[in-house]
């Protein structure tokens, strides 16, 4: 018997959640303990921690500072949890997140282990039905991805590499047991925010690092430290503001924005600002705590820009390996701008080697290493720092279909649709977590993840309140927000680069700028006006009867 919509059976569930990292746990807190709905979590790997439970790569370390990065729904977790240095490596990231999971007592929701490997939208039921490769269906109401921004790891198609008779391993898919580079030759390919975190660790444990770079990158130096008793007190007494001026500002760090544009000052000033910023601050405050148009105008990037290259000159002895070092053909900050620990002095060091690839670009592996058109190199180990099919991919790999069979592969085949980031139209009932169209990878994740929770939570229960079943955005307004996304992009120098931010490091991939980049506060204004005026640019319903 086919059940009218009157007599359709409820759901199993309120809402299945995929994924177990800061946004699922939140989300699954959030709904089950805040709103009283039934909730489970799918989570593909074997614990909780999403990004910090893959990338154990040597390095790995958060390149936020911790005291934002970090949740700030619960004033007890944010008051009893201690980091021990401004950048935290991964496994004590890792700990916070399953302290989050052991204090919330969110375990018992989480299915570890079982990856979500499709999702189908029951009209008749107003519902998703979701399939795990475990062979689990579950029905829920709502299909909410946490999936991640950066989640599906790309190893580029290298011919011959399954003939490489060495060890392969890419950051994001790390041995929890760890690698031994002792003695070892060790090629890396990759020189994003990964490869510059790990090049200055493998090269102190192996015989020899090559190390394989496309294009040059502007990093500026982390400036790491142990936080102190008396800081960890002051954080900890200040945090309403911290928080405060986080949500209020552009890109969702709680740094005092510059007023100034780089045009503005002299030379002098330009160069001392620079120096303060490089030698005594470190991080994300050299591009968001200088000059208020870097990501703008053309000529104050250049100040920057150039700033980093006289560094990197300065920090390299061997000019020649300076200048492969310094990138030329785009703006500072539009590729995500990666901050280190002695990067560039590492290739001061006898067993590092930089292999340029675009004067000679990788042919094939071999049983015994790498050839590139230059030369063969032998090596025991590589190591694949090459990033990741990001903000689509770890989405697109579940085959997820909407209403009357639409497939969302074939949607976002041009580049992905989404009206605010956080629905799809023609997807009824599935909200996404910091997705394309939303400001999430420019900006402090956990802080654009709580906003998007908490939405997606009061929207949930907006619904519920009115007896409702169903929201989707409409067409319309999808349009109109994507319009808007690309017409903001437009007035930056971001599509300038060769980013992931645009897809261009995965073949193939519709060169679209998929972030949101109008900034944190007025896209969270956006989001309580749209909520605020009934969901405008949703169609709310029920089912009859
Ligand atoms: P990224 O930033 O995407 O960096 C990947 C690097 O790998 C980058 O240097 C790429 O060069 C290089 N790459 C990719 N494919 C190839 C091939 N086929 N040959 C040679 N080199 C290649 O990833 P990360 O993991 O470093 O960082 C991801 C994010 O995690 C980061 O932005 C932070 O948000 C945290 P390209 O620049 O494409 O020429």
């Amino acid at each position: 018997m086919v059940a009218s919509a009157s007599t359709a059976p409820a759901p199993d569930l309120d809402a299945v959640v995929i994924g177990a990292g800061f946004s699922g746990l939140y989300m699954l807190h959030r709904l089950r303990d805040v709103l009283g709905l039934t909730a489970r979590v799918y989570e593909a790997a074997d614990g909780v921690g999403g990004t910090w439970y893959w990338n154990r790569y040597p390095g790995a370390r958060c390149d936020s500072e911790s005291y934002y990065y970090s949740y700030s729904f619960s004033e007890e977790l944010q008051q009893e949890w201690v980091w021990s240095t401004k950048y935290p490596e991964q496994p004590e990231i890792l700990r916070y997140l399953e302290h989050v999971a052991d204090r919330f007592d969110l375990w018992r929701d989480i299915k570890l282990g079982s990856r979500v490997s499709r999702a189908v939208f029951q009209e008749h039921r107003d519902c998703w039905e979701i399939h795990t490769d475990g062979g689990e269906v579950v029905t829920a109401r709502f299909f909410i991805s946490a999936v991640g921004c950066l989640s599906a790891a790309s190893v580029p198609p290298i011919p011959g590499l399954d003939r490489f008779q060495g060890a392969w391993y890419h950051t994001a898919a790390w041995p929890h047991e760890g690698v031994d580079f002792s003695g070892r030759r060790v090629g890396l390919i990759g020189t994003g925010s990964t490869g510059i975190q790990a090049t200055p660790v493998i090269a102190e444990q192996a015989a020899h690092l090559h190390v394989f770079q496309r294009t040059p990158n502007y990093s500026v130096p982390a400036r790491n430290l142990p936080l102190s008793p008396e800081q960890t007190r002051q954080i900890k007494a200040n945090y309403g503001e911290i928080r405060r001026k986080a949500r209020e500002s552009f890109a969702g760090f709680p740094y005092d924005p510059s007023e100034k544009s780089a045009m503005e000052v002299n030379p002098e000033e330009r160069q001392a600002t620079y120096e303060r910023l490089w030698a005594e601050e470190g991080g994300f405050k050299f591009i968001y705590g200088s000059y208020n148009d870097l990501l703008f105008n053309k000529d104050s990037n250049e100040t920057a820009a150039e700033f980093i290259r006289s560094k990197i000159r300065e920090i390299v002895k061997d000019p020649a390996v300076a200048e492969v070092l310094i990138p030329r053909d785009y703006p500072y900050g539009t590729k995500r701008p990666p901050i280190d620990t002695d990067y560039f002095e590492t290739f001061n060091r006898d067993n590092v080697t930089l292999v340029d690839l675009r004067q000679t670009p990788i042919t094939e592996a071999t049983p015994t290493g790498l050839g590139t058109t230059g030369a063969d190199y032998d090596l025991d180990i590589i190591v694949f720092a090459t990033g990741f099919d990001a903000m689509t991919g770890s989405l697109l790999r579940i085959d997820v279909r909407g209403r009357e069979g639409r497939d969302l592969r074939e949607k976002w085949g041009s580049g992905p649709m989404t009206y605010l980031g956080v629905q799809v139209a023609g997807f009824p009932n599935m909200f996404v977590i910091t997705g394309p169209g939303s400001p999430s990878v420019l900006t402090n994740m956990p802080l654009a993840i709580e906003q998007h929770v908490e939405w997606i939570a009061d929207c949930i229960c907006f619904l519920r309140q009115r007896g409702l079943t169903r929201v989707e955005a409409t067409e319309g307004a999808e349009e109109a927000w994507v319009d808007h996304v690309r017409q903001v992009a437009d007035l930056t120098l971001f599509p300038q680069a060769n980013s992931w931010y645009v897809g261009a490091n995965i073949a193939g991939k519709s060169r679209v700028f998929m972030p949101y980049v109008g900034g944190f506060a007025p896209y969270r204004q956006r989001c309580e006006e749209v909520a605020a005026q009934g969901y405008q640019g949703f169609v709310l319903s029920s089912l009859p009867g």
